[in-house]
């Protein structure tokens, strides 16, 4: 069983020390009856065993984010999430000590991006064949007993590991009796039923993002990094390319940060001036330039952006820039600027 676990049915291309701003569970709240503990939001535990995790009530966490698959991921419904969909991925869970007995909670968990697929299947085979690819780092998925907690055991894929509906995926109609779910865009109504001797794990899937590094300055006063909220502002941001994000792939017209966005001063940029070797001026935009501003070896995009900026906090901000590349992959990247 330990040795199937391990075996890694899809290849992948891990993006590692990413920001997540975008990508977290956001809220949990219980609907209807519930005969457990209240929901929370937790940081990943050390391990994802059976017997040594006993939640109370419902509780979910982020795992691995901003994964590229390198091959096709299956879910319930027959959903394969096809090679080179960028996705996140998070875990709930409801599981009780063997001293409560039983326990059934209904509670409507939100993302902050859409719900792209579910694994709840009773035997837990989908959580187990992805777990290598989308589990959370510092989780243990795998060892039982557990390297960290002697004598506790468990390890997806057993019976019982998921959910347990009558029939096997039937969401349209969520009886509080039974497990189920139903998901509305970057919602899942999730209702689980244990018992002590086996809790409901599912997987859940969204929608994910490349992370870029950002650098965010305003354009007449980079020293000082502030932004005016109160005008018009023109901000200049250099996106750093990566392994991952080659920056002349960038779809520039999809750039936005809150409600700036790439400033067009023309389309003739093919024939602009400034054309020396590592400086390119970017096909069809003036207003992005092409040069590795770092001098990493990878090609950065420094870009202006213009907009209303005054629905942005004063203060010191996050900002987030998303955006796509050309064959539609989002991208995102944060920085935090003084604004005033
Ligand atoms: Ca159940
Ligand atoms: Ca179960
Ligand atoms: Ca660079």
């Amino acid at each position: 069983m330990k040795k199937m676990n391990r075996i890694i049915v899809v290849s992948v291309i891990l993006l590692c020390g990413m920001a997540q701003a975008n990508a977290a569970i956001t809220n949990v709240a219980v609907v209807g009856e519930s005969t457990a503990a209240a929901p929370a939001i937790i940081t990943p535990p050390s391990d994802l065993l059976n017997g040594c995790i006993d939640a109370g009530g419902q509780v979910g966490f982020d795992e691995a984010q901003g994964v590229l698959l390198g091959a096709p991921l299956y879910a319930d419904d027959g959903v394969v999430i096809p090679a080179g969909t960028v996705v996140d991925s998070h875990m709930i869970f409801l599981n009780v000590p063997l001293s409560v007995g039983s326990a059934k909670q209904q509670a409507i968990w939100t993302f902050k991006k859409p719900i792209i697929a579910v694994m709840s299947d009773s035997g837990g085979l989908y959580e187990a064949a992805s777990s290598a690819l989308l589990g959370a780092t510092a989780t243990n998925y795998f060892t039982s007993p557990s390297p960290t907690t002697p004598g506790c055991t468990g390890a997806a894929p057993f019976n019982a590991r998921g959910l347990e509906a009558s029939t096997q995926y039937v969401h349209s109609a969520c009886p509080n009796t039974n497990d189920c779910y139903t998901v509305s865009d970057n919602q899942i109504d999730l209702n689980m039923w244990v018992a002590s001797a086996a809790g409901d794990w599912v997987r859940v899937i969204t929608q994910g993002a490349l992370e870029v590094t950002i650098a965010i300055k305003d354009e007449g006063e980079h020293k000082r990094k502030c932004i005016e909220n109160h005008k018009r502002e023109q901000i200049r941001v250099t996106i750093f390319g990566n392994a991952n994000v080659e920056v002349k792939q960038i779809d520039i017209a999809s750039l936005g940060i809150e409600d700036l966005s790439v400033r067009i001063r023309d389309n003739d940029g093919e024939h602009g001036k400034g054309h020396r070797k590592g400086h390119d001026k970017h096909k069809g935009n003036k207003s992005c330039k092409v040069k590795d501003t770092n001098h990493d070896g990878f090609y950065d995009m420094v870009c202006n952006f213009s907009g209303d900026a005054s629905g942005i906090s004063e203060g010191s901000t996050l900002l987030e820039l998303t955006g796509q590349l050309k064959n539609g992959v989002p991208i995102e990247g944060s920085d935090t600027v003084c604004v005033r």
